[in-house]
């Protein structure tokens, strides 16, 4: 009988000690964006904004994103390393921008999908676009 009680031992310290069984739900949904800075059609965006977000409805997986483009020409200069924020809701990513011109985002595209949430469903791919002021 005390063989039979070593796996539930074991099993149980994984659960404490896997965080992502702590702090993740079983869950087969895809997240949706409920926010993004600059908004999708925005024609006056601040050129001196210094940081985009994309804010989602559910806590992401860390360290995963794609933050694409499908022009690198309409995409913003980086300026830094995107990073979560707000409990993995948001992701922000520094950039510099231009005054007078149009850009596109993609939050995800194509084959490029780590934008996902923590139990690993990817966010379908989404495009916004927005024109930074003269
Ligand atoms: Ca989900």
């Amino acid at each position: 009988m005390k063989k039979l009680l070593i796996p539930a031992v074991i099993l149980l310290m994984c659960a404490v000690s896997c965080s992502k069984w702590v702090f993740c739900a079983a869950d087969e949904t895809p997240p949706n964006i409920v926010a993004t800075v600059p908004a999708d059609g925005d024609t006056a965006v601040d050129p001196g904004l210094a940081e985009l977000s994309v804010t989602f409805d559910e806590p992401m997986k860390d360290k995963n994103w794609s933050w694409c483009y499908e022009n690198p020409e309409t995409f913003p200069k980086m300026t830094g390393d995107p990073r979560y924020e707000d409990g993995f809701k948001k992701c922000v990513l520094p950039v510099q921008l231009e005054p007078d011109k149009e850009y596109v985002i993609w939050f995800n595209m194509a084959e490029y999908k780590n934008f996902k949430d923590c139990a690993g469903n990817p966010l379908e791919p989404v495009r916004i676009s927005f024109k930074t002021a003269p």
